[in-house]
């Protein structure tokens, strides 16, 4: 297949957009970028290219495609690879539903306690959220990674599981340190869900995941947006 032509409209602060940044490594796909400045008003030119104003939006082959997840399912459709199987692969539907399975639960019952833990205004709000997303962890995710290896279901590759999770993972693993979150989250984790601490570490250190990751600037930027909203 011809090399295409990709343009990928991203801000590195966006865990959403950090989505399509892992599939394009993952996929060694070259690709230009453009920042788009979030602090301000989004120009007339973007909300043409994408009329939410949102981050990511990539240009394939003349294509525009927004949504994070449906560009790094379309980038991994287009690109079969050790990402995800094809459909009429062997095994290939059922990969793709346990696949799919994970993340929408990843996304619907765990990751919203991550954010609401770090935006709370108080200390029991926080540890209230933190414990939701321990809980949901240890009832949810757990019993889906028992046989990672490192990463989902026995495979030794990133797949299409860790792209759409890993920005968030990294953060999981990362800002705690900084004083974002209790630091006890992450031992939590390690007592109580064992394989998803395996997993998380795995993740959060992968080349792919790390790739635009700026771990002090994100720290920042979340500190100065926490310190606006508690201070309103
Ligand atoms: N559902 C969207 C969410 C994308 C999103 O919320 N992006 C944020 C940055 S993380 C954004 O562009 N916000 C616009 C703004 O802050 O004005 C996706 O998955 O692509």
């Amino acid at each position: 297949m011809a090399t295409p032509k990709i343009k990928l409209y991203t801000n590195h602060r966006c865990p959403w957009a950090h989505r399509a940044h892992i599939s394009l490594a993952e996929l060694g796909l070259p690709f230009e970028e453009e920042i788009i400045d979030l602090s301000t008003p989004r120009t007339a030119e973007y909300l043409k290219i994408n009329p939410r104003g949102l981050v990511p939006t990539i240009e394939y082959n003349g294509e525009i495609l927004t949504e994070s997840g449906i560009i790094s399912d379309f980038l991994a459709d287009a690109h079969p690879s050790h990402l995800i199987p094809v459909s009429n692969a062997p095994g290939g539907a059922l990969q793709r539903a346990r696949i799919a399975f994970f993340v929408d639960t990843f996304i619907s019952k765990v990751n919203s306690n991550f954010f609401k833990a770090s935006f709370a205004k108080t200390d029991d709000e926080i540890e209230g959220f933190v414990k939701e997303y321990v809980d949901a962890v240890v009832k949810e995710l757990e019993p889906l990674l028992a046989n990672a290896a490192p990463f989902f279901n026995g495979s030794d590759k990133l797949t299409q599981a860790e792209v759409l999770t890993g920005s968030f993972i990294i953060r999981l693993f990362t800002l705690p340190k900084h004083g974002i979150l209790p630091a006890h989250i992450l031992t939590d984790i390690s007592t109580k869900a064992p394989n998803f601490y395996k997993w998380g570490e795995a993740v959060s250190k992968h080349p792919s995941v790390t790739g635009i990751y700026n771990e002090e600037d994100i720290a920042k930027s979340t500190k100065e947006r926490l310190a606006k909203l508690r201070a309103a």
